[in-house]
């Protein structure tokens, strides 16, 4: 049956914040019970219930959420309920409030009286109380299947062992609650399982209690003393070894650490524990915040939607995002995981003992979050190369976001699925927004900001208002307006214009252009340069009004101005350097920031120049040249015989921007001209370049460490590796083939086989068979290999990703797996998925249908590729409409990709 659109909408109700309303009832405690077993698992939950006193109203009913449970017994203060006492529908479990009372129960009695058996009636009448709307206990036992739930969320399987994954609305999925994150439960778990299959059983908090049962079961008890949402309740059991370490806080408290994995995978947990460790120690450090429970524990799973989860003293994670060692992961791998360690560590304190009053409020654990963890990699590993790679990030993919069908504010009005709303607006453009108070106040204040926000609302679940008022309070200022950044989509932008004078006088223009037409409040931080580098003036300015007009005194010569420095803003400025302007930034700017801005600017300019002045046939007659490089090969030349700037930030500015940022800066994108145009000055520079290049690449070879330096010395010499393969020459071809048969590290075997699988070399095919043979046998080298084939740019590809489809490697029931072929393919590799004829539009809609069945997080984190129709063509606009009109005209569409399609057709 087809549903109509009147069905569907029905189905797929909307949430919004407008409507929020505190609960009517709380849940002061859970005591679950689990007998683990893959096909039925039992659940048995004692939740002790309270009426809300705040609520303000009289409720009728008690509702709890439950999807996918098969109820098996409901009992209230241990009397079972009348089927006509209750109702089932597919999403809840609504309880009617009976007109008798019961025997109350204290909470400290709760263990005794469920001691006790049954009661009958008599009983019960003799001991009338209080209304049991007041206080209760409820017990649900239901029957789940973990091994039928193939969508990564509440309890599944992953590689035969038990996990879960319930932000955000998991556990409903699991037992019947009330599954908001402003219900703040203290919960138990006691976990029974067959010994041999599960010899390890792990949940929140302290272990009480563990022992051996009959038939080969044990059993375990924990306790976490910390209310905490549901979303943070996790419980793993399987086939696990462990390392150990410790943290001894700056109190004294040793605190017990441990990570979790396969025992074949302990030799790659060294560098997470490492982390974990330089973690605690810096929030210390910096926010003055401690660890709070005597043990943390991390468990590594195969089978994840995403990277990681914090859920309370168990976080899990993705183990690609945990394992890595010299001969498994680059060194960009190694530099993710610490940062994703140390953003699930710092949830502690911004997410679990402070939570989010409401999903709407996600902006705010995942922003504060991310700073903290962004702020972590710049003191640990270096300022200017990692806020490099954040702006980066945010520059191509959140602005992307933001100029698209899907744009959403920080904090939404409303949403059909919240899962649809881990966005990189939502971690990215959360964490910049906090990060423009630190600027506006300075590191120290904005430490006390945090510091107050978390003692003021331990335990509790708060808003984005909340945090606001805190810093008000700090600062004595009013932050009304700065508000708005959390409330509106869009990228605000400044016009900016300079001008000397006739008296030599140095005057800036600047103006707003924003969404919806507010004026923001913008930190711009500027300096200006004089035509011999020397920076003659920093500053911090406030824009909060339409326009403003600075005037920087009387000046020898018109500097040049350095806009944005350290990315004050997550903002676009409107403003044309000339080239020139652009090399001396690129040569002088003292902010390392801009200095890499400029050089990007420079590549931009180059390809914009091209893409613009020439047509589609001028540009098929190689006229290209149309165009010089002249300034760009000065500025490559400058930064690649530079003496001081680190190896580091030189791969970074000259790295060529990603096509992404390349597409975000062209209004329609004509792919195959964009696509020869990059290629065209890569060339260009490998061969004005090759001098300085081969001597970079053989000046650069180094041991292998991964201290900073180290890494970037490596990243250097690929970066300069990457380049000269453009040549197609032999000689190159012998170096890239040595150094993947020669190097003692991943990361170098890495950028060679990726190199050789998008090179025009004879043996290339069969290079890529032996890669496969020597990596089949790891799983995360595999989903690389399948990267690698799903990211050349020869005009194959989509045949062959379709067949790696059906190869043993893939398996669409995985996440990483689809992320390493699918989203790698359609995401990444812009000139074959939009090949002209539509193909890969109709692959992704049939993979995204296909997947949608078991797992809708995953169809939704592949689609939106799909939904980027207004960059191209006129052609392919409409080829991708077609495609999502396909998808939303099959039946049974889950909420997450019936939200996505539906926003992307009304665009
Ligand atoms: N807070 C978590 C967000 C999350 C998640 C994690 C894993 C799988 C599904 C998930 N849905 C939401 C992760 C974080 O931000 O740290
Ligand atoms: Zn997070």
């Amino acid at each position: 049956m087809k549903y109509s659109n009147k069905m569907r909408t029905k189905m797929h109700k909307t949430i919004f914040l407008k409507d929020y309303t505190p609960s009517p009832f709380l849940i002061e405690s859970a005591e679950l019970k689990f007998e683990l077993n893959p096909t039925k698992t039992i659940v048995n939950a004692k939740l002790h219930i309270k009426k809300n006193p705040t609520s303000g109203t009289e409720p009728t009913e008690l509702i709890l959420d439950g999807e996918n449970l098969e109820l098996l017994d409901i009992k209230i203060n241990n009397e079972r309920l009348a089927e006509s006492d209750y109702k089932i529908t597919s999403e809840q479990l609504i309880i009617t409030i009976p007109t008798h009372t019961y025997e109350v129960q204290h909470p400290s009695d709760t263990l005794v009286c469920f001691a006790k058996s049954a009661r009958n009636d008599e009983t019960m009448q003799a001991e009338q109380a209080v209304a049991i709307s007041d206080d209760f206990i409820l017990e649900t036992t239901v029957a789940i299947n973990p091994k039928q739930n193939l969508s990564c969320t509440g309890l599944y399987l992953s590689s035969n062992n038990f996990c879960t994954q319930n932000e955000p609305c998991g556990f409903r999925h699991i037992t019947y609650f009330i599954d908001r994150p402003d219900i703040l439960t203290k919960f138990s778990a006691t976990i029974i399982a067959d010994k041999t299959n599960y010899p390890v059983l792990l949940s929140n908090g302290n272990l009480i209690g563990s022992s051996d049962l009959a038939d080969n079961k044990h059993i375990a008890t924990w306790q976490d003393p910390f209310p905490k949402s549901a979303y943070l309740f996790a419980l793993v059991a399987g086939k696990y070894d462990f390392i150990e370490d410790f943290h001894s806080t700056n109190s004294g408290r040793k605190i017990t650490l441990r990570i979790f994995a396969q025992t074949n995978q302990l030799d790659q947990c060294h560098h997470a524990m490492q982390t974990l460790k330089l973690a605690m120690e810096w929030d210390e450090k910096t926010f003055g915040l401690e660890y709070d429970l005597d043990i943390y524990q991390i468990v590594a799973v195969d089978d994840f939607n995403m990277g990681a989860m914090e859920n309370k003293s168990l976080n899990i994670f993705n183990s690609k995002l945990l394992l890595a060692s010299q001969d498994t992961a680059t060194d960009a791998d190694f530099s993710r995981i610490a940062a994703v360690i140390a953003h699930e560590y710092f949830h502690n304190w911004t997410g679990n003992r402070v939570t989010c009053r409401d999903w709407f409020q996600i902006g705010l654990k995942e922003g504060l979050t991310t700073l903290r963890e962004q702020l972590f990699m710049e003191d640990t590993y270096g300022y200017a190369v990692n806020r490099i790679d954040s702006i980066d990030f945010i520059r191509n993919r959140q602005f992307a976001e933001d100029a698209g069908p899907l744009s959403h504010p920080v904090r939404l009005q409303s949403y059909i699925e919240i899962n649809n709303f881990y966005t990189v607006t939502v971690y990215e453009k959360g964490a910049e927004i906090a990060r423009m108070l630190c600027t506006m106040f300075g590191r120290e204040t904005f430490q006390l900001i945090m510091r107050e926000f978390l003692c003021k609302y331990d335990g509790q679940a708060v808003t984005i208002e909340d945090f606001l008022q805190t810093a008000e309070l700090v600062t004595k200022t009013d932050l009304n307006q700065f508000k708005l950044w959390y409330d509106n989509a869009g990228t605000p932008e400044l016009i900016i214009q300079d001008k000397l004078d006739q008296d030599n006088i140095y005057n800036l223009t600047i103006q707003q252009k924003n969404p919806a037409n507010r004026n923001f409040h913008i930190p711009l931080s500027i300096g200006l340069i004089n035509n011999n580098g020397a920076t003659i003036h920093q500053q911090t300015v406030i824009i909060d009004q339409n326009s403003h007009h600075f005037s920087f005194g009387k000046q020898q010569e018109k500097p040049v101005i350095s806009l944005l420095q350290n990315f004050s803003a997550p903002i676009k400025t409107n403003y044309t350097h000339t080239d020139d302007e652009l090399l001396l930034l690129l040569k002088y700017d003292q902010d390392p920031i801009n200095a890499w801005d400029a050089s990007q600017k420079l590549i931009l300019n180059t390809v914009l120049n091209i893409y613009h002045s020439t047509s589609h046939n001028d540009e098929a007659k190689q006229t290209e040249q149309v165009v010089t490089l002249d300034k760009l090969i000065t500025g490559f030349k400058f930064v690649l015989n530079h003496k001081t700037i680190t190896p580091a930030l030189k791969t970074q500015m000259l790295q060529f921007p990603a096509m992404s940022f390349l597409i975000e800066n062209l209004v329609k994108v004509d792919i195959e001209k964009l696509h020869r145009i990059v290629e065209f000055i890569k060339l260009e520079l490998a061969k004005s370049l090759y001098q300085e290049l081969i001597t970079c690449y053989h000046a650069n070879k180094n041991t292998y460490s991964l201290d900073p330096e180290s890494i970037g010395i490596r990243s250097l010499k690929n970066l300069s590796l990457t380049y000269l393969m453009h040549l197609n020459t032999q000689e190159i071809f012998t170096l890239c083939l040595e150094q993947l048969n020669q190097s003692d590290n991943l990361n170098d075997k890495q950028v060679s086989i990726s190199l050789i699988a998008d090179s025009s070399l004879a043996e290339r095919e069969q290079i890529l068979a032996d890669y496969y043979e020597q990596v089949k046998h790891h799983v995360g080298l595999t989903d690389k290999w399948l990267t690698l084939n799903a990211s050349t740019k020869l005009p194959d590809t989509l045949a062959r990703v379709q067949k790696l489809t059906l190869h043993p490697a893939f398996n669409n029931k995985n996440p990483n797996k689809v992320y390493a072929l699918i989203r790698a393919f359609c995401d990444n590799n812009h000139l074959n998925f939009h090949q002209a004829d539509g193909a890969g539009y109709q692959f992704l809609a049939n993979q995204v249908l296909t997947i949608d069945k078991f797992n809708p997080q995953l169809a939704a984190a592949i689609v939106t590729p799909l939904t980027k129709g207004h960059k191209f063509d006129h052609a392919r606009k409409q080829l991708m409409q077609a495609q999502l009109i396909a998808i939303k005209n099959e039946a049974n569409l889950s909420k997450n990709i019936y939200e996505i399609i539906t926003k992307a057709l009304h665009q």
